[in-house]
């Protein structure tokens, strides 16, 4: 059995006896040695969970909100394909960069690396995605779909489509996607979305998908650059309680998996539909900004591949691949 298997079975037995069980009776019956149990409590203890230790009676789960760490989020994935590995750290660089190790390392598909910390988180284009500790949801996950490269673009959209349909459930009013990777509430950033991949002419070798999600930032959380333009759950939802981290990234795995899953087998169509439901951009007036320069458009549609049809003031129509957009009311 692997470790980590042991350490959910083992916090799932703490919490069903709710009173100490003993370090005999937990190793009866994961069919593991004392030690083991007793090194698994360890790396609880360290992920935060509050765990007594008595030598005469055992152990005992002192029950409150679970710590932000694998075996929370772990203990929450129903998905098929993410999340099979998962690695939790408290600082990386960039968890994009931490996972592009592991895929040269041929790292199966669904493997996904989050950290609470990232010292140099990225943005599109060399930009930078502030990352600070204890607030937000920073997380890469490893594909390997059976793609050319021009087809990737239509995963940005499947994740910002998972992440809204993990989100919807919460009730926060003015949630949407502004094409292609942004989530925003009521204009304002809460989730910015990173795609990369390493291909051959032909054929996809893997995307690495990073979402970056502020969760429970107050105003003064966020730096002074970033504080007109970002917001998090917690200051458009439920300003008076925190939102459980464990439980969020957890939903947008379960989330990610499903679409993935619904791309792989309905097509990139699907995933549009999917995208569509939320998209705040299609209908509105929009400022195209690319290295050619800046344009004003009207946002028609999205094209199964990922593109952004637009009409321009001269009637001509044309489609974006990628491109900074700005909404104009
Ligand atoms: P982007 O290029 O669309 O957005 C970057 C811009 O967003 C920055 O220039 C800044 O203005 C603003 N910004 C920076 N930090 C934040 C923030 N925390 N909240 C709101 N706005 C911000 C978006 O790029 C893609 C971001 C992906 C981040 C994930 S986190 C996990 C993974 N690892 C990693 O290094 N990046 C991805």
């Amino acid at each position: 059995m692997p470790a980590d298997d042991i350490s959910l079975k083992l916090l799932h037995l703490l919490r069903q006896a709710k009173d100490y069980i003993s370090g005999e009776e937990l190793s009866e019956k994961l069919a593991v040695s004392r030690t083991a149990i007793w090194k698994r409590i360890g790396s609880l203890k360290k992920e935060g969970f509050n765990i007594e230790a008595s030598t005469r009676k055992g152990y005992r789960l002192i029950q409150s909100e679970d710590p932000y760490g694998k075996v929370s989020i772990q203990g929450r994935i129903t998905g098929k394909i993410l999340g099979s590995s998962l690695k939790f750290y408290q600082e990386v660089d960039s968890t994009s960069n931490v996972l592009k190790k592991l895929a040269a390392e041929n790292a199966p598909e669904g493997t996904i690396v989050i950290s609470d910390a990232q010292a140099a988180g990225r943005g599109r284009r060399g930009r930078a995605w502030i990352s600070p500790a204890g607030l937000g949801i920073w997380m890469s996950v490893l594909l390997r779909p059976d793609l050319h490269p021009s087809q990737v673009q239509t995963l940005t959209l499947a994740a910002s489509a998972a992440v809204m349909r993990a989100l919807v459930p919460l009730g926060i009013e003015g949630l949407g996607i502004k094409w292609p990777n942004d989530i925003i509430i009521n204009g304002k950033k809460v989730c910015g979305i990173l795609t990369e991949l390493s291909a051959e002419a032909e054929k996809v070798d893997w995307v690495i998908i990073g979402i970056g999600l502020n969760v429970n930032h107050d105003h003064d959380d966020f730096q002074t650059e970033i504080r007109d333009i970002a917001t998090s759950l917690r200051l458009s939802g439920r300003r008076d309680s925190f939102y459980n981290r464990s439980e969020i990234a957890a939903n947008i795995i379960n989330e990610l998996d499903a679409v993935y899953r619904g791309f792989l087998d309905k097509g990139p169509e699907w995933v549009v539909g999917e995208w569509k439901k939320w998209n705040v951009t299609l209908g509105k007036r929009v400022r195209l900004i690319s290295q050619a320069g800046t344009r004003e458009a009207e946002a028609l549609d999205i094209a199964p591949d990922g593109r952004l049809i637009v009409r321009y003031d001269d009637g001509t129509t044309g489609e974006v691949l990628s491109g900074e957009v700005t909404l104009r009311e």
